[in-house]
This record gives C-alpha cells, sequence and structure tokens, in this order.
C-alpha cells in the first residue's frame, strides 16, 4: 500500500453538487441507484478524466445525462471508476448492488441485530456507492430508502422526512431530505425495527426541534440520560458558543455492532449502544459519564465539523480537537471541573504520551498516512484538544470566542484548514501565533528541565526553563515550541501564593510565563520570602516538566498549593518518588520499606474535612501502573506492580480505620443519580473500599459482600464484585461472578462488564480465562465492544499480558490475525500495546518482536500492515 502526503493535495476536479440516492435493501443483495450532479471545476481541462471511489461494490448500470454509457467511456478497478471525457455539468447515474450481511468491517452499509446501518466516516462510503469520497466535495442529499414493513418499519436517513409510502411485496419507502450541504462522510442511513423516545427542544431562536432516540424495544428503559444530556449539550453551545441547531429533526440511534463510540452524521447521529444507553443497575458513574460526554462531543460537531469541515483528512485535528476540547469544558461546566481535569491529564499523560514516544507517534497533523482510520488516535483528538485549550489561554476566552465567531460565519459551509482556525484566533487577538503553529507539525512530547534559585539578598526568584523535544520516526530535529507555562510561587514561610513581579510588571499571584526559546530564565523580583513554584498549572501544556522538587516541597505543595490541580499533581509526584525507591528495592533485591511521608501525607488528606469528595478520590488515588511505567527509562513490570502494592498495603494498613471510617461516613440510601455528589461519595467510599481490600481485611470483605448484594446501583455492585475477584477469596468471588453472569445473561452491555471484570484480575489464571472466555456463547469477535472488554481489557492487566512465557503476546496476535480478515480498523487497533516493545527487557522485547513477525508474515489489511510496519521499523 502507498502512502498519501498532505502535500499532494489538489482541490477535486469535478464538483457534485446534488446527490440523490435509492437503496432498495436486502442482506445479500442490496441495490443503491445513484443520481449525481457534477460539474467541473472551471480551472481544470477538459480532458481530465472524472475518477469516483468504489470498493466491494458491483456496478450494474452507468448513464450519463440519461444514455447508457459505452464500456469504452470508463473504467472499472478495486479502487473506483474513470470516467473519460466527460461533458462539463451533467447527471450521472449509477446501479450497484452490495451485500450488507458480509460486511463484518462495519464500514460503509452493514447490519448490525438485523438492523441496517452505516459508518462513512472517513472513507465508508465508497463501499455504498461509486463517488469522490473526499471530505472537500459537499452536495445536497435526497435520499430514498426501500425495505420490508415487517423487518424494517423504520427507515431513517439524514435530514427532514419528506414523503413515504407502500409498495408492492410487504415493502414500504421514506425519502429524506437534507438542505444542509454536506460532504458524503457525514451520510447515514439506518432501518430496522426500532422503538423511539420523543423530547423537544427550543433553540434560542425559537425553532422547536423534535429530538428523537431510537433503540431496539428491550433497551427504552436505558433512555433518559442520553435524552437529558442531549438537551443540556444543546443549552450549553448556545450559551456559550452561540451555535444554534440547524434542522427540525435530531435522531440518535444506538446500535450494537460499531467499531467507534459514535458518529456526528447530520441529523442522525449513529451511536454504538455502548456510548448511549444507561441505567443505574445496569451502567455505571464512569458509563454515565461517558455518555454525556459523547452525546454533547457528537452533538457539538454539528458546527465544529458539519458546518464548518475539513478539507482533507490530514485536517482531522481541526474538527477533532476542537470539539473534544468543546466537550471537555461542557462536563467541566455541568460536573465538577477539577476532576474533569485530573481524569483527562492522567489519562492524557498515561496513553498519549505513550503514543508520542512510540513508532505510531505522528504529528496533530499527519503529513502522510497508508490508512487514515489509523490516525483516529489520541493525539489528533486529545493533544489537538491540548492544543485548542492553549489557543484559548493564549488569547483569553473572550476573543477566542470571537475568534470562534469568525470561524464560524467565514467559513460556513465549507471544508477548510487548521490555518484557517488558527488565522481566525490570530486576527481577533491580534497574538502571533506562527511559531505556534509548530504543535501541529512536530511530533513526540516536550520536556523541560526547570530550576530555580532564591536569592535572598536581592529577594529575587530566577526560574530557568530548558525544553527539547525527542526525536521521532520521520522527524528528528525538533524546532522550539512556544509553551505556555502557567504557575505561580508559593511562599514556604506564609504558605500562600506570593504576588509576582516579572521583568518590572505586577502579575497578580498566577503569571503565565511563555517558553519560546530552548532556554530562558525569567527573574521574579521582591520576592520577600523563599518560595516552592508552583509549574505548569492547571496542565497549561502538553509537555512534561522536571523540577527537583524534595519530598518536602512537594508535601508542602500538596496541603498550599492554590492550583487543586497542582496539589493533586504534587500527591502524584511524591508517590512518584517513593514508588521509584521501591521500584529500585525490589529488583535489587533489598527489603522494601515504605516512606512515612506519603503515608503522612495521605493521613493528612483523610483529615482534612472537604466538599468535594471527587478530588479527594482522585487524591487518594495513587498513579496506575500504566502511568508509573511511563516515567520509567526501562518498564519493570514485576517491580513496578510489586511496588505499587506494596504502597497500597502499607498505606492500608498505616490507614485502616481511617478508610473504615470514610468507607462507612459515605454510604447511602439515596435513589440513585448521576450526580457530581454522589458520584463523589460513591468514588471516594468505593477507593477506601479498594484500600482496605488490598490487605483481605475481614471487615473489608464483609463491606464488599453487603455492597455486592445490596445491588443499590452498577457502579457499587461493579466495584465490589471487581475487588473479590481481584482477590485470593475464590471461595467468595466464584459465586458472585455466576450469579452476576447468569442475573445479566441477556445484557450485552452488562456482559461486558463481567467479561473486564475477570480478564484484569492479576492472578495468574487471568490468561486461562481470556480463552476458556473466548468460547463463551455471549462473547462474539464480530462485535467490537466484546473485542475491546475480553482482548483489549487483557492486554491492560500488565503483569499477566506481559507473562514471561510470551503467551499473553501469542494470545493477541493471534486475535489481530483473525481480526485482519473480520474487522481491519479493530484489528490495527488491538496491537497496539505490542508496538510498545522498545520499552521492555531483552526477553520480553524478542517475545513481542517474534509476534510482530507473525503477523506481518500474513496477508494483511492496509490497516494492520500499516501499524506492524511502523512498529518493527
Ligand atoms: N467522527 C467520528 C469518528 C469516526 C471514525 C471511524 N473510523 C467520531 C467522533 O469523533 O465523533
Ligand atoms: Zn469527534
Amino acid at each position: 500500500p502507498q502512502p498519501v502526503y498532505l502535500s499532494d493535495y489538489q482541490p477535486p476536479a469535478y464538483w457534485v453538487t446534488h446527490t440523490e440516492l435509492t437503496f432498495d435493501l436486502d442482506p445479500a443483495q442490496t441495490r443503491v441507484k445513484a443520481r449525481l450532479s457534477l460539474e467541473r471545476h472551471p480551472d481544470v481541462d477538459a480532458a481530465t478524466p472524472l475518477f469516483l471511489n468504489g470498493e466491494q461494490l458491483t456496478l450494474t448500470s452507468l448513464a450519463i445525462d440519461g444514455k447508457t454509457l459505452d464500456e469504452s467511456a470508463y473504467r472499472v478497478d478495486g479502487q473506483g471508476l474513470t470516467i473519460y471525457n466527460p461533458p462539463s455539468a451533467f447527471t450521472l447515474e449509477s446501479d450497484v448492488t452490495l451485500a450488507p450481511e458480509a460486511n463484518t468491517a462495519l464500514e460503509g452499509l452493514y447490519q448490525s441485530s438485523g438492523m441496517y446501518c452505516t459508518q462513512c466516516e472517513a472513507e465508508g462510503f465508497r463501499r455504498i456507492t461509486y463517488y469522490p469520497d473526499r471530505p472537500d466535495v459537499m452536495a445536497t442529499f435526497r435520499v430514498t430508502v426501500i425495505g420490508d414493513k415487517t423487518r424494517e418499519p423504520v427507515l431513517l436517513a439524514n435530514g427532514n422526512p419528506v414523503e413515504q409510502g407502500e409498495l408492492e411485496g410487504n415493502r414500504h419507502f421514506v425519502t429524506w431530505e437534507d438542505p444542509h450541504p454536506k460532504p458524503c462522510y457525514l451520510f447515514a442511513l439506518v432501518a430496522g425495527d426500532l422503538k423511539k423516545i420523543e423530547d423537544h427542544f427550543t433553540t434560542m431562536n425559537g425553532r422547536k426541534v423534535t429530538l428523537q432516540l431510537w433503540v431496539e424495544a428491550e433497551n427504552v428503559a436505558k433512555t433518559d440520560h442520553a435524552m437529558a444530556s442531549l438537551k443540556r449539550a444543546m443549552t450549553w453551545d448556545e450559551e456559550t458558543y452561540g451555535r444554534e441547531y440547524d434542522l427540525d429533526l435530531f435522531m440518535i440511534v444506538a446500535v450494537n455492532d460499531f467499531n467507534m463510540g459514535a458518529m456526528e452524521n447530520k441529523g442522525l447521529n449513529i451511536f454504538n449502544s455502548a456510548a448511549v444507553l444507561t441505567h443505574p443497575d445496569t451502567a455505571t458513574d464512569a458509563a454515565f459519564q461517558q455518555v454525556e460526554g459523547i452525546v454533547a462531543h457528537e452533538y457539538f460537531h454539528n458546527w465544529s465539523g458539519n458546518r464548518v469541515t475539513c478539507r482533507d483528512w490530514f485536517q482531522l485535528s481541526l474538527k477533532e480537537g476542537f470539539t473534544v476540547f468543546r466537550d471537555q469544558c461542557f462536563t467541566a461546566d455541568t460536573n465538577s471541573a477539577p476532576v474533569k481535569r485530573i481524569q483527562d491529564v492522567s489519562f492524557f499523560r498515561t496513553a498519549q504520551f505513550a503514543e508520542d514516544a512510540g513508532p505510531t507517534a505522528h504529528p496533530v497533523r499527519p503529513d502522510h498516512y497508508i490508512e487514515i482510520t489509523n490516525f483516529y488516535t489520541l493525539t489528533v483528538y486529545e493533544k489537538g484538544a491540548e492544543i485548542v485549550r492553549m489557543l484559548r489561554n493564549l488569547v483569553g476566552w473572550e476573543a477566542f470566542r470571537r475568534g470562534s465567531d469568525l470561524y464560524f460565519s467565514r467559513f460556513d459551509g465549507q471544508a477548510v484548514t487548521i490555518e484557517d482556525f488558527v488565522i481566525c484566533m490570530e486576527e481577533v487577538s491580534g497574538v502571533d501565533l506562527g511559531q505556534f503553529m509548530r504543535w501541529y507539525e512536530q511530533a513526540g512530547t516536550p520536556e523541560i528541565d526547570a530550576q530555580g534559585e532564591y536569592d535572598y539578598a536581592h529577594a529575587e526568584y530566577h526560574l530557568t526553563l530548558r525544553q527539547r523535544t525527542p526525536a521521532t520516526p520521520g522527524q528528528t530535529d525538533k524546532e522550539s515550541l512556544h509553551i505556555p507555562v502557567r504557575m505561580g510561587l508559593v511562599g514556604t514561610k506564609s504558605g500562600q501564593d506570593l504576588t509576582l513581579t516579572l521583568d518590572g510588571e505586577k502579575q497578580g499571584k498566577d503569571t503565565v510565563v511563555h517558553l519560546r526559546e530552548d532556554e530562558q530564565t525569567f527573574v521574579f523580583t521582591e520576592v520577600a520570602e523563599a518560595p516552592v513554584p508552583s509549574l505548569l498549572r492547571h496542565f497549561s501544556a502538553p509537555v512534561k516538566m522536571h523540577f527537583p522538587y524534595s519530598r518536602e516541597d512537594l508535601a508542602f505543595l500538596l496541603t498550599h498549593d492554590s492550583d487543586g490541580f497542582n496539589r493533586w499533581d504534587a500527591g502524584q509526584r511524591l508517590a512518584m518518588l517513593a514508588l521509584d525507591d521501591l521500584i529500585a528495592a525490589h529488583r535489587n533485591g533489598v527489603e522494601k520499606v515504605m516512606d512515612s511521608r506519603v503515608t503522612d501525607a495521605y493521613r493528612a488528606l483523610l483529615a482534612t474535612p472537604t466538599d468535594d469528595k471527587a478530588v479527594l478520590a482522585e487524591m487518594l488515588a495513587l498513579p496506575t501502573e500504566a502511568y508509573i511505567a511511563e516515567q520509567q527509562p526501562l518498564v519493570d513490570i514485576d517491580a513496578i506492580h510489586a511496588a505499587r502494592e506494596f504502597v497500597r498495603q502499607s498505606l492500608a494498613m498505616a490507614l485502616r480505620d481511617e478508610f473504615i471510617a470514610v468507607y462507612e461516613a459515605n454510604q447511602s440510601n439515596e435513589r440513585y443519580a448521576p450526580t457530581p455528589e454522589q458520584i463523589g461519595q460513591r468514588s471516594l467510599k468505593n477507593v477506601a473500599l479498594s484500600y482496605l481490600m488490598s490487605i483481605e481485611d475481614e471487615q473489608a470483605i464483609t463491606f464488599c459482600q453487603t455492597q455486592f448484594e445490596a445491588e443499590h446501583n452498577m457502579t457499587d455492585v461493579r466495584h465490589a464484585l471487581t475487588l473479590l475477584v481481584h482477590s485470593d477469596r475464590d471461595d467468595l468471588a466464584s459465586p458472585a461472578l455466576k450469579a452476576f453472569g447468569e442475573k445479566w445473561s441477556h445484557d450485552p452491555l452488562v456482559m461486558d462488564q463481567w467479561f473486564t471484570i475477570q480478564v484484569t484480575r492479576p492472578q495468574e489464571d487471568a490468561l486461562e480465562r481470556v480463552k476458556h472466555l473466548m468460547q463463551h456463547p455471549a462473547f462474539s469477535l464480530k462485535n467490537p465492544n466484546k473485542v475491546r472488554a475480553l482482548i483489549g481489557s487483557f492486554a491492560q492487566n500488565r503483569i499477566n499480558f506481559h507473562r514471561l512465557d510470551g503467551a499473553g503476546y501469542a494470545l493477541l496476535a493471534d486475535v489481530v490475525i483473525e481480526l485482519n480478515r473480520l474487522n481491519p480498523e479493530i484489528a490495527a487497533r488491538l496491537i497496539t500495546p505490542l508496538t510498545r516493545w522498545q520499552r521492555f527487557d531483552e526477553t520480553r522485547q524478542a517475545l513481542m518482536h517474534e509476534q510482530l513477525e507473525r503477523i506481518k508474515a500474513q496477508p494483511l489489511s492496509s490497516n494492520v500492515y500499516e501499524v506492524v510496519e511502523k512498529a518493527l521499523a
């Protein structure tokens, strides 16, 4: 497979101004008739052939302006259809057939639990009809769907229904019209036996919008939260960005087989059922929050993505980075802002940093790709969102909002680039963003080495920052970035933020210093007492900040930093220092000793009264094994696990009474609601229970059993069950697992959780359990949620996935090889853990390498090929 390059971009030679489609649905032979109005670009010369993408289609007829095309006038190959010497403006009619039931890749038109649905982003539309399948071709659509009245009583497409009727042979049709020109990746169709839940929303200018959620009959009771979330998102986008919805109808459909979370098709969002269905008995707090976030994200795309879209797929972060930033702010505003930031950063620093440090590292705007589906990454999404966040901070919210308004009005109905967005921000603010653009072009995580010195004699604090970005594949030389470092100086005597004076100017107690050079020293004057610097507050840039903090400094920041985010971060850093020592002790076979400063810090946390229980729960959580691994030069799986367990157990023993008190004080019989208060309370209680269960305390076991049996809500039930299954008390775990599995055998989303709980257990039998569960009737390799729940989760089970006999790697490779044929997109994603082989010891490196080579020896999809090729390069 050949890569595509950003530098090769050419505007389309022909535009499609209007698209008419008729679908005659059939599992084995769906017929798609297309009628496209085409126009040649005035600058393109007349002999230029027209190329239309098309894959896995059978062409049955082709006509221009009503006349059947002679076979010599066109050519069909595996990529598409070339028409020689077309007129400058014409109507093209094509007739194709395809087989939705055979589509296991879940791209294009496929069947899920018997219903028909589509996924076109990025390049799935070419599996539906011959078309210029690129985002810069935008047309209005009129779509007729014909289906069986019994099997497909509901026939949906984008826009508004304009006509419907009965046909012979128990068939019927509905015609839909979407007045907003759109690229074909936003096309959608759904047909099946679905039930709807309806509600209404009146927009800021009085447009009455009908909101519909379409689900299988048994899921009707799981839709309240998604509907409420949608309404909150609509209100928030009006109030925050002045964005109003633009059709009379907004639909969300839940499907069971879906490669990603959801898709923002115009007026007809299609969701993975896991990203929309919730019920207190079946979904955890985390799932409730995830649903709210995804519903909002897809809704926000209606402007940031649909009204203004991407010129080409290299610009993917234009819509994704901006929309993720928007959904993050929405969640922060609707729930607990500090917790949202802590959770996002904690995930980012674990997973995106790892991506940026591995063989598939790429810039937020990549400059080439083989398979675009491989670029729906944490870098494009989350690092892209961090860049937008920096922009917002650089220009200030008020200018950012004006820049956003300008962007939407200037480019409405167009397909544009990342520069177009940044230039709007530059225009409204007058801030020079030239150097800032490098964030989009350079891969790798920048690192800052910071050093500070307090000059008593002159009452000055000198802060020196040095930046470097490590080489990444294909990018060895990095230029210096414009890095906004938000910071404060906390006085060691007063315990308060000091007023900052930089270059003679008063800054307040919190400021942003701009690091643009490789090295810069910032001199703060009138610093009355020796401070501890609080750096990168709120994670003001996606970088690694190194500062030689002592444990005393960190314990001090943990109690005194006015920035809640950095208080949490100080706790993480403090725990990391202790963990580092313990990892070394484990490797050297030396007895492990708990650092009493960590214990004291945790004791102090537990003793300090707080309103925000969710933040406290985050503060009490130790860095995950994945995060710890990310901080080590060479990952020692066993030492990390042992060190972390040691800290957990030491804390549990030292603070047993405190944890029991926290657990008991946060019991509640309130009716379940996914409110920040209740979620905070449950998180805190369950963190305490986790600590207590790490020492298999008798009291904790009783708490766990009672909590499991009380069946108050899935958050508590799942947490208790997980702790039992992850303990050595199989006598208690087995019956609980069995009861849970039987109770929920009818509910695929709960069974996903049942799978995950089992394969993430630390005991040695985890791998055997995976193999065993792959035979379970509820498991299927064809369902991405099942693959993620069982195989994806097992790959996160670090000590078992990285077993020294290589069996974990071999199992993953087996699944990748099989999935490569069924669903290349999911197969390629699943390889990720193996691509990180360079980080491990020689034995594991060799074992991982061996599996990558084994995959590479197979006939591969371009998706899997691209990832394996990079991993082995
Ligand atoms: N835009 C979709 C991504 C779908 C891509 C699938 N290959 C989801 C989202 O970001 O909202
Ligand atoms: Zn998105």
